[in-house]
């Protein structure tokens, strides 16, 4: 049955003047989008924002061939287009990759999507990326499956994916002006051939767009990823949002180039800029007015295993697998079971942001009150959506901004663990004063404990520890605090100069 067709425009629409958190994403999205896509969505942890803090997703690197090259990437590493740069993940064949599928979604419950998104092009890669697909949708069929590609193939493929119940398809798209594009990409490689400079970004921008109209057509969702290059396609980036959204897009997701010179890549080579955390924010908030944008993307590797963030893969290496006795019929029982606790995890927690909305104002701040300034705050988390995480622990942040219209997800911040164990903040000055440089901007870090060595390095930067809503709600505690600094007159005041070194 061909599902009817749902763009950005429409998911917007349907999200109509959402006044608490942001809109493109969290309860307020799933609580409006219409229900055959909610049930797309709600548990994939890259399309909802909200299911990030709650399900697990995992890749298969399956996929070793690419048909175009581009310049921030070097082959010997992960596809750079779903994978932070300079990462090898292990090539498997498919039906190691199905084993090893079927032993993580016995293992690990929450885990519901598979993706395959490299360590090459899945598109490239046919013959092992349908296969893999096609016994998966046998023997697990619980499972979404999701695949990600730089769309060069894609139009001749769409016709497989649809076959195979694939609903979730990301095309990387960088440009849709083939002099931005030939700057990106040296060359392709198409019907056989090696074509080279503007006449190469001129194919694969067209076979990505009619890629991208066939499956909107087919109501497959359509993620785009866009690497934003600095002073190549970061202003550019805006008009790609557009188009793409007008073509039926639903989601974009603007990701940092990562270009050091030790990944031997093109522009690490070049010393062409990264952007910073500020720049990337900047563009993606231009982009939003268009767009649905995703900002919870941890570029994560071809094989990576768990919630995003976290890194599970040492669990289930091949000779561990070989020795798991797997009961799928079982597995997929538990996993029910353990979706519905989810879902009615989820559905109280909406019924009480929504009371609280009724009783106090938007996200427990006052209506009443006048515009005061943004904050941003970090937040420590594992997972659930509620603060869990000790401050030293921490191998990266949530950053959220708190206003007088609510409290929305910015994105986050990776760092290295200040405290590796025990119950003291100790040692570690370093991975301190890194996490405090991965700081910078946010005026509040909220975590289930601060120790005591790094409260004050923390206050003498300008950014104040507080410990105080240890399990509590992320956007509930934002705002609580926020609320305290309102009445504690420190928003009518500009924020205290940051002291980093
Ligand atoms: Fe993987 Fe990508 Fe599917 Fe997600 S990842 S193929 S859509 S299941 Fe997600 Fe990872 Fe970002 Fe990709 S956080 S890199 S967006
Ligand atoms: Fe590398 Fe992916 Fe680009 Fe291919 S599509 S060159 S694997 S970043």
């Amino acid at each position: 049955m061909e599902l009817p067709v749902i763009n950005a425009s429409e998911a917007s629409a349907s999200e109509g003047g959402c006044a608490s958190h942001s809109c493109g994403s969290t309860d307020d999205q799933m609580g409006h989008l219409p229900e055959h896509i909610r049930q797309k969505v709600y548990n994939h942890p890259c399309y909802s924002e909200q299911a990030h803090h709650y399900f697990a997703r995992m890749h298969v690197a399956v996929a070793p061939a690419c048909n175009i090259q581009c310049n921030y990437c070097n082959r010997k590493y992960d596809c750079a287009n779903e994978s932070r740069p300079g990462v090898v993940s292990e090539l498997m064949k498919p039906d190691q990759a199905v084993k090893k599928v079927m032993a993580v979604a016995a293992t690990i419950p929450q885990m519901t999507v598979l993706g395959i998104a490299g360590p090459g092009d899945p598109l490239a890669n046919p013959e092992r990326t349908f296969q893999t697909f096609r016994e998966l949708s046998e023997k697990a069929p619980d499972i979404k499956l999701c695949v990600s590609t730089n769309g060069l193939s894609l139009p001749d493929c769409v016709e497989e994916l649809a076959k195979h119940n694939i609903d979730h398809v990301t095309i990387t798209i960088n440009c849709v002006d083939p002099d931005v594009g030939a700057k990106i990409y040296p060359w392709i490689f198409w019907q056989n051939r090696r074509i080279r400079g503007r006449e190469a970004a001129e194919i694969l921008i067209a076979q990505q767009q009619k890629g991208l109209e066939m499956l909107t057509a087919r109501g497959i969702l359509v993620k785009v990823n866009s690497v934003m290059i600095p002073g190549v396609n970061d202003e550019h980036l805006i008009e790609v949002s557009k188009v793409v959204k007008a073509k039926g897009a639903f989601l974009h997701n603007v990701m940092p180039l990562i270009a050091e010179p030790e990944h031997g890549t093109y522009y690490g080579l070049m010393g062409q800029a990264s952007p910073t955390a500020e720049e990337l924010q900047k563009l993606q908030d231009a982009c939003a007015g268009d767009m649905n944008m995703m900002r919870h993307c941890r570029q994560c590797r071809a094989d990576a295993v768990g919630l995003l963030g976290e890194d599970r893969g040492q669990e289930f290496t091949m000779d561990k697998i070989e020795d798991m006795e797997i009961d799928y019929a079982a597995a997929m029982v538990k996993r029910a079971e353990v979706h519905a606790e989810i879902e009615r995890e989820l559905a109280l927690k909406q019924q009480a942001h929504e009371a609280k909305v009724q009783l106090v104002g938007i996200d427990g701040l006052s209506k009443t009150k006048p515009a005061t300034r943004p904050v941003l705050m970090a937040v420590a988390t594992k997972g659930g959506g509620v603060i869990n995480e000790h401050f030293g622990h921490a191998r990266e942040f949530l950053v959220y901004e708190a206003s007088g219209s609510g409290v929305r997800f910015i994105g986050h911040r990776k760092t290295t663990p200040y405290c590796e164990g025990g119950d003291t903040c100790g040692d570690g000055e370093s991975a301190l004063d890194q996490t405090l440089r991965a700081l910078v901007g946010c005026e509040v870090v909220l975590a289930s404990k601060v120790g005591y060595e790094p409260w004050g390095p923390l206050e003498a930067a300008g950014i104040q520890p507080n410990g105080e809503h240890a399990m509590e709600v992320i956007e509930d505690a934002v705002a609580a605090v926020y609320e305290e600094m309102r009445v504690a007159g420190k928003l009518d005041a500009k924020p205290a100069q940051q002291k980093v070194a």
